[in-house]
């Protein structure tokens, strides 16, 4: 008989001694457990009182992340070049570490692949980084190598540079691409798994003491499976025969990309038992936004902004959607609830983790990366109550719950100093002035999906009749800009053009 374990919520047990010991319900512990576990020593040591002063004094103003240049490192950013690899190591590069980016540009081959670009013109690895040597006087370096088959010229890399950290980003990201078909399957798995693997059989054959910092998923939880909030990593659970036990929290992955995920843990779980490896793995939920404040400095630092329909994640697609004056696409009910994250914060979340390795032999440490959670139609109609777009419910292409609750816990980074961009206003302004500055490099036919989970998706889809769902009328202010262009800017020729067109 196969023994059933009963999950029980996550008992406001005593964290691990690894863990970041503060309440569990409020931040007022945040400086001492910020400090005390030897934050920005890199090594075991613990920090000077001064520099203890100087990690204090950054989290009492609100600047942890900038503490965390108390200590630079030396950071290799395995797919520095991707959405969230590229602010972050930006970022890391401006708080004093020294940073290489390591990445085999298999996300710009995706892009040829699916001949969608990002919306956002992004300049090759050599224009980026000479801007940001000019803007920022520092050198970043790069190399051009394949994680998951180029493991001798990864291992050279890591025994030459000796890194402290190593920031693991080098994975096919996007759950859509992951379910096109048998080819993207195969090379999800053979990437991911495989690039990670071959991560820590490195580290482990250099000898080298290195905090491997790996950005997994919320998805790895499923969305709110376990009954109450979605605890950080870990679960209390009571085993046949009233055995209590503390397990990873089970996988119930949702895409085969959210599985390469589930089995990343694994490997993180056995690396640590077996080699006392040093390892954060950080559960991310969806990441919006586009820029940061480094990214900003010039505008050939643009980070990639991704809208297609395979890449591009729910709100920032439903802000360029707004943009662009086409429907939003909602799939099913809407009643999908998920976490989010802005990319600046991103950024900050990697600073945090590097300056806050588990010590020797303790577990692979787990922190839930999330500011806060939505529901799918309620962004859906918050961004059209502020700029009046259509709301369209159309065929959900995926495999998942139509409607589930999302109650997660994030009070590790929140410990450490986290204060999070929330959905405000503002932000989503400018994400919508970022994709009305660049519609025209919008490709309409990219909008709708098309990678569905499984054969009766797809049929349910082609039965709706996405291909008829009108994404390619004009909006008034793209017409209005064609007749602009076209008129070259004439007003009585603008007015011709336009009685033209109406009688087309
Ligand atoms: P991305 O596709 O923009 O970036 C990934 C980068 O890794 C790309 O530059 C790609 O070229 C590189 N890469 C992939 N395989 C590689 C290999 N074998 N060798 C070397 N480089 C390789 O994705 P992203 O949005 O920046 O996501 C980065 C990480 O964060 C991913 O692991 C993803 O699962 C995770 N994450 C992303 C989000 C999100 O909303 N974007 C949310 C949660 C977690
Ligand atoms: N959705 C829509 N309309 C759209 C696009 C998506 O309703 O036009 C819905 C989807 O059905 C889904 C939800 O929005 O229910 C989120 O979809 P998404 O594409 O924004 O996010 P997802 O596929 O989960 O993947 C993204 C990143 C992935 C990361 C994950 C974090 O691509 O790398 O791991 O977010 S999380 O979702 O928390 O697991």
């Amino acid at each position: 008989m196969i023994p059933v374990m009963a999950f029980v919520p996550a008992a406001p047990a005593a964290l691990p001694r690894t863990s970041y010991g503060g309440s569990r319900t409020s931040c007022s512990a945040r400086a001492s457990s910020f400090t005390s576990r030897g934050a920005f020593a890199g090594a075991r040591a613990r920090p000077s009182r001064a520099a203890r002063q100087v990690v204090r004094a950054a989290v009492d103003n609100g600047l942890a992340a900038a503490a965390a240049a108390a200590a630079p490192k030396r950071v290799l950013v395995l797919g520095g070049d991707g959405f969230c690899g590229w602010p972050t190591s930006l970022y890391l590069s401006e708080l004093g570490h020294d940073v290489i980016v390591v990445d085999n540009l298999s996300r710009r081959k995706i892009d040829l692949e699916l001949e969608c670009e990002s919306l956002t013109p992004i300049q090759s690895m050599t224009e980026r980084l000479g801007a940001w040597q000019s803007v920022s006087g520092r050198d970043v370096r790069f190399v051009y190598l394949d994680v998951a088959h180029e493991y001798d010229r990864l291992l050279d890399l890591i025994i030459r540079e000796k890194p402290d950290a190593i920031v693991h980003f080098a994975e096919q990201r996007a759950a859509p691409y992951s379910m096109k078909g048998s080819r993207q399957k195969r090379y999800t798995v053979d990437n991911n798994v495989g690039g990670t693997h071959n991560l820590l059989a490195a580290i482990v054959e250099s000898g080298l003491d290195i905090h491997v910092v790996h950005l997994g998923t919320m998805g790895v939880y499923g969305y709110g499976t376990s009954g109450g909030e979605i605890p950080e990593g870990y679960i209390n659970v009571v085993l046949p025969g009233g055995r209590q036990s503390r397990i990873l929290h089970p996988s119930y992955p949702g895409s085969v990309y959210h599985a390469t995920k589930c089995l990343d843990q694994i490997l993180f779980q056995f690396y640590q038992k077996n080699d006392s490896l040093r390892i954060t793995d950080l559960h991310q939920g969806i990441v919006w936004g586009t820029n940061t404040a480094q990214t900003r400095k010039d505008e050939r630092l643009i980070n990639r902004f991704d809208y297609d329909s395979d890449y591009g994640t729910v709100l920032n697609r439903f802000l360029m959607q707004a943009a662009l004056g086409v429907p939003l696409t909602v799939y099913g009910t809407g009643g999908q609830t998920r976490a989010f994250i802005h990319i600046q914060d991103t950024a900050k979340c990697i600073s945090l983790a590097i300056a806050n390795p588990p010590e020797p032999g303790a577990q692979v440490e787990i922190f839930n990366q999330v500011a806060e959670t939505h529901r799918v139609r309620d962004l859906a109609n918050l961004i059209s109550e502020k700029t009046g777009c259509e709301v369209k419910n159309i065929t959900n292409p995926r495999n998942e719950s139509a409607e589930n609750e999302l109650d997660v816990a994030n009070r590790k980074f929140r410990s450490l100093g986290l204060n999070p961009t929330t959905l405000e206003v503002g932000l989503l302004d400018e994400v919508v002035s970022i994709a009305d500055k660049y519609k025209e490099r919008c490709d309409k036919s990219k909008i709708l999906p098309n990678s569905f989970w499984n054969k009766t998706r797809r049929r349910e889809c082609e039965e709706f009749g996405l291909s008829s769902f009108d994404v390619g009328a004009y909006s008034v202010a793209e017409e209005d800009a064609m007749l602009y262009s076209l008129s070259k800017g004439d007003v009585a020729t603008m007015e011709k053009l336009r009685a033209v067109l109406k009688g087309s």
